[in-house]
């Protein structure tokens, strides 16, 4: 059996004193992610060929397991199975091929770890599937907008949920990004996506937000949105920061492989963890689990009448 990370636990100790929804706990099928104290980072498995930062090493079932288990026993708390790569100019892949790659995955995965699984999908069809073969929560980067049957699946299974922001489509969003104020109008869809989606019947305590990092930012907005996280904080739910190994650290650090961004990957969680992030998706699943132990160290304040 494997080890479950210190802040997955199978009950649920849901305070009843605060509004559900400022509570950042997500009760799943497969336990509960507590990030009050301490942050979930969310491991990153790309069943993909063509992923930015590790496109092709897990398209093999087995390598893939392999590599969830691994990311379980270094302190993931969910683990999050994609199949479609959003990178930068990456097109559309059809709706077979997609179930194909990431079911066979969710299903052995369930069999061998106990934390949450994640589907990074935005098709209802791909999610349902996922659900039923094992996985706990929905991660769409599209925010229930690119497919109009996904946030009536959500409502009905009752499943967490992840609305990310994206400014455009991945085919083009890097062409010409362009905001007034990033952060502002980044908060205000996030605002309208957790109405929509409570609208619709998802509990608003099973949201998670997500500025996401890259889709539709340049390197400034990037920076913008992190230095003033405070901002989506405040909208009251879960965020969740997702900027392992992307391009905009690479520029920063003039490193061109994504596996060369791992410093840069860390300050960036730290910076997120700092600013309120309570959920960090990441590549460098140890690395992270203690680069952030130590944010949130700094966060919470020493406890009173230690020394050392
Ligand atoms: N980034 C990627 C894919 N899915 N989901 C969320 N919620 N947030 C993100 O920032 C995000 C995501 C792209 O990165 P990858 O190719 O390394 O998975």
């Amino acid at each position: 059996m494997p080890v479950t990370p210190a802040n997955v636990i199978a009950e649920a100790p849901v305070s009843e004193d605060l509004p559900a929804q400022m509570v950042p706990v997500l009760e799943t099928r497969h336990g509960v992610v507590d990030m009050r104290r301490r942050t979930a980072v969310m491991g990153v498995l790309n069943v993909t060929p063509d992923s930015f930062s590790d496109g092709g090493r897990y398209t093999d079932v087995d390598a893939a397991l392999a590599h969830g288990v691994e990311m379980e026993r270094e302190g993931a708390c969910i683990v999050d199975v994609g199949g479609e790569s959003t990178r930068p100019g990456a097109g559309a892949v059809p709706l077979e091929e997609e179930l194909e790659r990431v079911i066979p995955v969710i299903r052995g995965l369930r069999a061998r770890v106990a934390v949450p699984i994640s589907i990074d999908t935005y098709k209802e069809a791909v999610a349902r599937r996922a659900l039923e073969a094992g996985a706990d929560m929905v991660n769409d980067i599209s925010a229930l907008r690119f497919d109009p049957a996904m946030a009536g699946l959500v409502a009905t299974e009752d499943v967490p949920v992840v609305l990310m922001h994206m400014q455009g489509r991945p085919r083009t969003m890097q062409r010409a990004p362009h905001y007034v104020d990033v952060v502002r109008e980044v908060a205000a869809f996030l605002r309208e996506r957790v109405a929509f989606a409570v609208e619709r019947g998802v509990a608003a305590h099973r949201i998670v937000v997500d500025p996401g990092i890259g889709f539709g930012k340049d390197t400034g907005h990037n920076l913008e949105l992190l230095r003033r996280l405070d901002a989506l904080v405040s909208l009251g739910q879960p965020v969740l920061v997702g900027l392992s190994r992307k391009a905009f650290l690479g520029r920063l650090l003039d490193e061109g492989t994504p596996d060369a961004r791992l410093e840069g990957s860390l300050a960036g969680a730290v910076a997120a963890v700092l600013a309120g992030a309570r959920m960090v998706r990441a590549h460098d699943v140890a690395a992270t689990c203690r680069a952030v132990r130590v944010a949130e160290a700094i966060r919470a304040g020493a406890p009173a009448g230690s020394r050392g």
